[in-house]
């Protein structure tokens, strides 16, 4: 009788050990997982999937996908422009950007911010490859938001290929209010200095 109930708990702990390790990563192993609603996300930006990093199972996590297109590319000349440039985003979530820059001129910046602030980990990767700053001559945009302290430089991308990639994420503040973004590179007068272009408001709702 003992035994018979041993090895059905033993089974069950094999269940529970094998869904934990298909899916969510609870590495306890102290089998929680049953009770927690799945982690969607319905706020129009996508769903994570493949977020294996442990540790952030409760976030809300949603994916931003920025373009930084040249000025030909935007109709004009002379305009350079990330879109889009304004967004909605939830509080208090984990937003992972990713950022695909045509661009392959670069712009002075000033002081610091050829260096990356308030992402997670305080890094971005280009091209996978994860980098604390940009040399300070190549850097084509910057997406700085003040408010929060976010600074990510984007370096130009190289002539051999069509587009760099520039991955970060970061937390969105707890409370709804409007982050005002701009680029502080010196791209161009009129796109730095027009909402839609090199600037813009990412709500925060
Ligand atoms: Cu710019």
């Amino acid at each position: 009788m003992h035994k018979r109930v041993f090895l059905v708990g033993a089974f069950s702990l094999l269940v529970v050990g094998a869904m934990a390790g298909c899916g969510n990563s609870s590495s306890s192993g102290n089998g929680s997982a049953p009770g927690q609603p799945p982690a969607a996300v319905s706020n129009g930006a996508s769903h994570v999937t493949g977020s294996h990093e442990s540790g952030q199972v409760s976030a809300q996590s949603v994916n931003l996908n920025l373009k930084v297109l040249t000025g030909t590319m935007a109709g004009k000349p002379g305009w350079p422009k990330i879109e889009p440039a304004d967004v909605t985003l939830k509080a208090n979530s984990l937003v992972h950007v990713t950022i695909q820059n045509y661009d392959d001129g670069a712009a002075p910046v000033p002081g610091n911010d050829n260096q990356v602030q308030g992402t997670v980990g305080g890094t971005i990767t280009v091209d996978g490859k994860q980098v604390s700053s940009i040399s300070f001559d190549n850097v084509a945009h910057t997406i700085t938001i003040p408010a929060i302290r976010l600074n990510v430089p984007i370096p130009a991308r190289t002539a051999g290929e069509p587009y760099n990639t520039v991955r970060f994420s970061f937390k969105t503040p707890s409370t709804p209010q409007k982050l005002n973004w701009q680029c502080m590179a010196a791209c161009g007068p009129g796109a730095m200095t027009t909402d839609g272009w090199m600037k813009g408001v990412w709500t925060i709702q």
